[in-house]
């Protein structure tokens, strides 16, 4: 019998004064899906976090540890990407440009003391990138979760599971067109949430199916 695999998937709570993020819009849509993959079946659960320093962290290992999830994919929103961006390496820091959603900035603070500098993503990433491009959907590897509460969990994340076979990382989502709009730089990249949830499919179904990443260049000369 297969067994079946549980893929955690989170998303944030609007953040900086939005009333809307695309991640988690576009994580509650796929709570419940199920798949059944050559010889990999899965099912989705889907969890929001606060976009809160300490908080979240404890929101998501708190999922993890009651979930015993396979895979385990947090999603977020990088407003200004043009594309869903598959994130290789979280880095030990909080560096806030902006206040989170409980008032707090921390600047150049360990997110673990004493931990590594870094960890790299053990989830598929130059074969999900290259999944969702085939689809039409544009994605790329990207080389920086940024130094907020995206990297801060993602950090977080990594540094709980290191040494356990479970698949985990990051992606971040575009604006979503209505925020781009807003936005006061123009013209302000986004994407419809419904190809978000198309890519985000794709990266699951890809991350369950796929056990050595393919070597494509995904890097990036600045
Ligand atoms: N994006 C922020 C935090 C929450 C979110 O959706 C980030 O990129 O850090």
């Amino acid at each position: 019998m297969i067994k079946m695999k549980t893929v955690l998937l989170t998303g944030f709570d609007p953040f900086d004064g939005a009333a809307i993020n695309p991640s988690w819009e576009a994580v509650r849509r796929l709570d419940g899906w199920s798949g059944d993959g050559e010889g990999a079946a899965f099912r989705v659960v889907a969890r929001e976090l606060p976009c809160v320093f300490g908080r979240s962290i404890e929101a998501l290992l708190g999922s993890v540890d009651a979930l015993r999830p396979d895979i385990v994919i947090a999603v977020g929103q990088a407003g200004g990407r043009p594309e869903i961006s598959i994130e290789r390496i979280a880095i030990n820091v909080d560096d806030a440009r902006i206040v989170d959603n409980a008032g707090q900035q921390p600047v150049d603070v360990p997110i673990v003391l004493d931990g590594p500098a870094a960890y790299f993503t053990t989830l598929p990433i130059k074969a999900m990138a290259a999944a969702i491009r085939e689809q039409g959907i544009q994605a790329g590897v990207s080389q920086t979760a940024g130094t907020f509460v995206c990297n801060h969990v993602f950090y977080a994340l990594m540094h709980h599971l290191r040494g356990l076979p479970v698949k985990a990382g990051f992606i971040h989502v575009p604006f979503l067109p209505e925020q781009a709009a807003a936005w006061p730089v123009q013209p302000t990249a986004s994407m419809t949430l419904d190809e978000i949830v198309a890519g985000l499919r794709v990266a699951v179904e890809v991350a369950v199916g796929v056990e050595l990443d393919v070597v494509l260049a995904g890097g990036a000369t600045h």
